[in-house]
């Protein structure tokens, strides 16, 4: 996590965002060299064919606007096979080739799966029989009974398979703005139609697929439809040019640099971070001095490899005082994130006293020091009371004792060569979160520092739905007035009446 942005408002991404994704025309890399695809106009229209055109090209596929005989699927909306037949033959194409006719839903779960799906009975467009036949069940738009969504992320399964990347990169871009603008209302919406957009199983492509969808209020369905319509929503391209946002981007991607410092730099007139650097004037505390000594290797991601890397050292480290701990990897790398910005671990240990529990982030920090592993640190006590009601608040700081650290992972220590380290390179900078708690709250913790939106909903659910408080310590029932206990994150579930969400479902 961010030390330094860890309210609810923040989506904590430290990378500078992937926003191709919202111009229209950028160049595209074909990445499935044998599909040549069409679209049929008839009965779609230009502007949802332009649309379809456009997310598919961006997902590697090779559109063609005219059709041509190099064309190996024609795909068609509302069309029976004998009407696109009829109209193939109109256009005179040569009798060599035989495309495939297909239903517009086998090209919407493509762009949804990014590569090409199988293509089955219900894809194939059927020559002599009728669309509306039942026994050819064709394309149900959208493919789910919408109604059943909740409003709470941790009532819906959303896994990294994003059918809607379009809409939720355009709604993050507008909830990082208002967090810098420090517009809480506007980033929690924005925040929760991203969120929901992210956990349907079809891609958007009208706006009669948003029916029935919670979270999406006027202002964020007036966004979708100038997607739809347009390709890109205005108010976000304004977002990306605004010098305010490019500033608080750029320096909060500075470990150390939070909303205040950002505030501040930006009033005094400074856009980039090489003039704030040579600011005689300017006092930098030891995290920020850190965050610009290794700024290129902590803005660039941190691979599942390397976290792996990082893990196996942690473990030696924890093992050689507590043998019997438990070492966890948490955060969007146990939610299955192939990239994170940090890698996050929580310990627990069932067997050692108070003291020895204390002391073990300390004897860690030091061992690493004297093995030359440790580029930075900054060690948080530990303010946690067993008989602490939890917080009611959605973003409060838990109090377990954690360390603040940048790691000095050894190229050695990597199972496999990494495309992203250069020739020569023997060492990355990695930022890295421990956390220790007590074994009896493991659970909570586990549940806490596995993140995303989904536990921010989860904590909400619980105050709305069930009068309990539920924080990463512990989980209270308001009318019983007890404490909770659990072993595991099931349990916890149990407790609020929810069904079980595994980890790589929590990605909200
Ligand atoms: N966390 C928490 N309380 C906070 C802030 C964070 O319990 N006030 C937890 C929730 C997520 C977890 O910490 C890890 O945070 P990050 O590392 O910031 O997020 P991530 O999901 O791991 O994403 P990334 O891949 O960017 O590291
Ligand atoms: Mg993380």
């Amino acid at each position: 996590m961010d030390p330094l942005r860890m309210s609810h408002l923040s989506p904590r991404k430290k990378r500078p965002r992937q926003t191709g994704a919202l111009t229209a025309s950028s160049p595209q890399d074909i990445k499935f060299q044998d599909l040549v695809v069409f679209i049929l106009e008839k009965k779609m229209g230009t502007t949802r064919r332009a649309f379809l055109t456009e997310l598919a090209r961006r997902k590697g596929f090779r559109v063609e606007n005219e059709l041509s005989d190099s064309v190996t699927h024609i795909v068609a909306e509302n069309n029976t096979g004998s009407d696109v037949l009829e109209w193939l033959q109109v256009q005179k194409i040569q009798a060599s080739s035989q495309p495939e006719l297909l239903d517009v839903s086998w090209l919407i779960e493509c762009i949804g799966a990014g590569k090409p799906v199988e293509m089955t009975g219900k894809h194939q467009l059927v020559v002599g029989r009728d669309y509306s036949d039942s026994t050819n069940p064709g394309p149900k738009t959208p493919p789910i009974a919408v109604q059943k969504i909740s409003q709470y992320a941790c009532q819906r399964r959303t896994t990294l398979n994003n059918f809607n990347q379009i809409f939720t990169d355009a709604f993050d871009i507008l909830a990082e703005n208002c967090e810098f603008r420090e517009n809480e209302d506007s980033c929690v919406t924005f925040m929760r139609a991203a969120s929901v957009l992210k956990s349907l199983p079809f891609t958007i492509i009208s706006m009669k697929d948003t029916e029935g969808i919670p979270c999406l209020g006027s202002k964020v369905k007036g966004i979708i439809e100038e997607i739809i319509e347009d390709g890109e929503s205005s108010e976000v391209k304004a977002v990306l040019n605004d010098e305010r946002y490019q500033s608080f981007k750029l320096f909060t991607s500075v470990f150390g640099v939070g909303l205040k410092t950002s505030e501040k730099w930006f009033r005094m007139g400074f856009r980039t971070l090489s003039k704030v650097r040579s600011e005689k004037s300017l006092k930098f505390t030891r995290m920020q001095q850190a965050g610009f000594l290794y700024y290129e290797d902590l803005v660039s991601c941190v691979t599942r490899a390397e976290a792996e890397a990082v893990s196996v050292l942690v473990k030696e480290a924890v093992w050689a005082f507590l043998p019997d701990a438990f070492v966890t990897m948490t955060g969007g790398f146990r939610r299955g994130k192939k990239m994170g910005h940090d890698v996050d671990f929580l310990i627990t240990s069932p067997g050692s006293a108070e003291d020895e529990e204390q002391q073990l982030l300390q004897k860690v920090m030091n061992l690493w020091e004297k093995k030359g592993l440790l580029l930075y640190y900054d060690l948080v006590e530990s303010t946690f009371e067993k008989l602490r009601l939890p917080s009611r608040k959605v973003d409060a700081l838990d109090h377990f004792q954690k360390c603040f650290l940048i790691f000095k992972l050894p190229r050695q220590r990597l199972d496999s060569d990494q495309p992203s380290w250069q020739e020569g390179k023997t060492w990355k900078a990695i930022r890295v979160d421990l956390v220790m708690c007590p074994y009896e709250r493991r659970a909570f913790a586990l549940l806490g520092w596995t993140g995303s939106r989904f536990e921010r909903d989860l904590r909400r659910y619980a105050t709305h739905e069930q009068k309990m408080i539920l924080d990463n310590h512990a989980l209270y029932d308001k009318t019983k007035r007890i404490f909770l206990k659990a072993e595991s994150e099931e349990e916890i579930f149990a407790h609020l009446g929810l069904d079980y969400i595994e980890p790589w479902e929590r990605n909200a």
